[in-house]
């Protein structure tokens, strides 16, 4: 039994709960512990055999022997009465995003509609904008809300699949007699989602390594099986394509299967056009092979320095390396520190001496520990006085740590008037602060605007966090003019956040493109609320790489004192 499982169990209650019109408070309590249990950073079942499940927050008596009852028995009796009172149908609907327990009744009880399939079609015809409380806005958000859901069922966050598409390339270099291997296609290309995972390992024996593969513990069922290509599909639905090439052409079928289509179509013409002919085997002159074996050779024998895999799009990477103005891609190694993580001082799980360990690990130099502003009280926003507690543990940490350092920061609410959520003299005494929108969405285009532009003008704002809000597969972001905010960034020298929590990768990588033509700087914050989701900042970078960022335009490559040198530097364009 899983955390997750527990959490879900409880946030379906909640829905159930809310659909039956119980009692708010209860309702809110599941949601909170749901939340709560998703961000501890100790295993229940541990805490549960130490009968310790109440020092989760939010987690009383009751709710503890709750989830001791689900622990024991997989699910709890209060959950299935509640199936039972709740038609499926409307649980049914229920999983459209955006889509609240209130609508989802009406639709229900008035149209009799069970499944989302019928959802659609009366949506598409207009036929539901005549209900009480529905309106034409309704249904627009309804069909937005089953393609995100469509989309999401499709495709996956490249976080969520990353880790084990890396396993399986860990497990094939030990186990199978491989000579290279690698990931290809999307995942390798870091697209924000993934269809599936490709990898491409070379061999003069492709029959041992499918036999290795097609064993390997995460392996549900065999899809297609020979010896060059093998399709598997894992036990959680995801499939898994693995081609198996002779070491000479390598790096051919890598460049061809890592994609994507569309850059390799410009690829082949290209080749077209010197009389050489590109396929996965290698790139041939009539009928001599003339590379293949490594990626290098490939693009050289076309004339083209090696293109980083994140920018192989077709979206102008040929020419810019046949003009030789490719640029040098920031890389993982460059980055020296998170500039977005939360502490158990607001909604996060680890103290701070666990952060900068980990930090440590990873080959970081410093972290930023963002935690949210105190109106934020769902996510245990500081008051002045934790926020001064918090301060003087850095300072402590900081006087006794020769490697890692800590900024005290803190991810501020911008109000909807733009306003920030701590006064100047207490944002003055921080090292970094990070303005961010959580409440207000459906504010209009001009208020989404003015607010962000409003806070890259305050003299204490360094960075707007996740500038779109919005979260892959779930919601859309909100209505704003980003190139008035990139401009307002750029005049103000605020940096924009790539904020590199798997859901949200936002900017995403064609805004950061967009944005970096103002000169703006960009800040890379993994968003962490657990210590290994710092991990994150991976995806991060490669967000930056697909929008082409260079090791100058990102501020998580300098060191902590060139850090904070410019993070004060705000301030002096702004006359006294
Ligand atoms: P995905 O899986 O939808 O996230 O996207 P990809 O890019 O991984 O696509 P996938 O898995 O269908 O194929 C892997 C790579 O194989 C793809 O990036 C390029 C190459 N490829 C597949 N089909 C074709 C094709 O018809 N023509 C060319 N030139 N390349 C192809
Ligand atoms: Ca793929
Ligand atoms: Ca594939």
């Amino acid at each position: 039994m899983k955390k997750s499982e527990v959490c879900a169990i409880f946030r379906d209650m909640a829905e159930m709960m809310e659909i039956l019109g119980e009692d708010v408070y209860r309702i809110r309590a599941y949601q909170r512990a749901a939340r709560s249990i998703e961000n501890t950073s100790a295993d229940i079942m541990d805490l549960a055999a130490r009968r310790e499940l109440t020092k989760i927050p939010g987690v009383g008596r009751e709710l503890a022997g709750k989830i001791e009852e689900i622990l024991a028995t997989g699910t709890l009796r209060k959950y299935e009465e509640l199936k039972e009172r709740v038609p499926p149908g409307l649980l049914e609907i229920l999983r459209v995003p955006g889509l609240g327990p209130k609508t989802a009744r009406v639709l229900h009880g008035e149209l009799g509609i069970e499944g989302i399939a019928a959802l659609e079609g009366l949506a598409r015809e207009g036929r539901l904008k005549d209900l009480p409380g529905i309106k034409a806005k309704t249904e627009e958000n309804i069909l937005r809300g089953i393609a995100l859901l469509r989309s999401a069922e499709e495709r996956r966050p490249l976080g969520m699949v990353l880790p084990l598409g890396q396993l399986v390339v860990e497990a094939l270099k030990e186990g199978a007699p491989v000579s290279r291997v690698s990931l290809a296609g999307s995942i390798r290309r870091c697209r924000e989602t993934v269809g599936d995972i490709d990898i491409l390992a070379s061999s003069g024996d492709p029959e041992k390594v499918m036999d290795f593969f097609t064993r390997l513990p995460p392996v549900a069922e065999i899809i297609t099986r020979g010896a060059t290509r093998t399709s598997v599909r894992t036990k959680d639905g995801l499939q898994i394509d693995l081609r198996v090439v002779p070491d000479e052409s390598y790096g051919a079928a890598l460049c061809y299967f890592t994609g994507s289509k569309e850059h390799n179509i410009r690829v082949r013409e290209l080749g077209v056009r010197s009389g050489l002919k590109v396929n996965e085997y290698g790139v041939f002159r009539g009928k001599k092979r003339v590379a293949g074996a490594t990626e290098e050779e490939v693009f050289d024998a076309l004339g083209l320095p090696f293109i980083p895999p994140e920018m192989r799009e077709d979206r102008g990477e040929v020419e810019a390396g046949l003009e030789g103005r490719l640029p040098r891609l920031v890389e993982l190694g460059e980055i020296k520190g998170d500039l977005h993580v939360h502490s158990k001082y607001s909604d996060g799980s680890a103290s701070l001496r666990e952060i900068a360990d980990k930090a440590r690990r990873m080959g970081l130099q410093w972290v930023a520990v963002c935690d949210h502003s105190r109106s934020l009280k769902v996510a245990g926003g500081l008051d002045p006085a934790a926020l001064a507690k918090k301060k003087q543990e850095i300072e402590a940490f900081n006087a006794g740590s020769k490697d890692v350092k800590l900024l005290c920061g803190s991810e501020v609410e911008i109000g909807l008037d733009g306003g920030l959520d701590y006064p100047d003299e207490i944002l003055a005494g921080l090292d970094v602060v990070i303005a961010a929108i959580h409440t207000g969405f459906r504010q209009s285009r001009e208020i989404q605007t003015r607010r962000l532009i409003k806070a890259t003008q305050s003299p204490y704002v360094h960075v707007i966090a996740h500038p779109t809000g919005r979260l892959i597969g779930e919601r859309d972001g909100y209505a704003v003019d980003l190139e008035a905010v990139y401009k307002a960034a750029a005049e103000t020298r605020t940096f924009l956040e790539i904020n590199a929590w798997y859901k949200r990768l936002d900017l995403n990588d064609l805004e950061c493109r967009k944005a970096s033509e103002t000169g703006v700087k960009f800040s890379i914050g993994s968003d962490a609320h657990l210590l290994n989701q710092m991990d994150f900042l991976a995806l991060g970078t490669g967000v930056a790489r697909r929008g082409w960022l260079t090791a100058r335009q990102v501020i998580n490559t300098l060191s902590h004192r060139e850090l904070a040198v410019l993070l004060k530097g705000k301030r002096s364009l702004f006359p006294k």
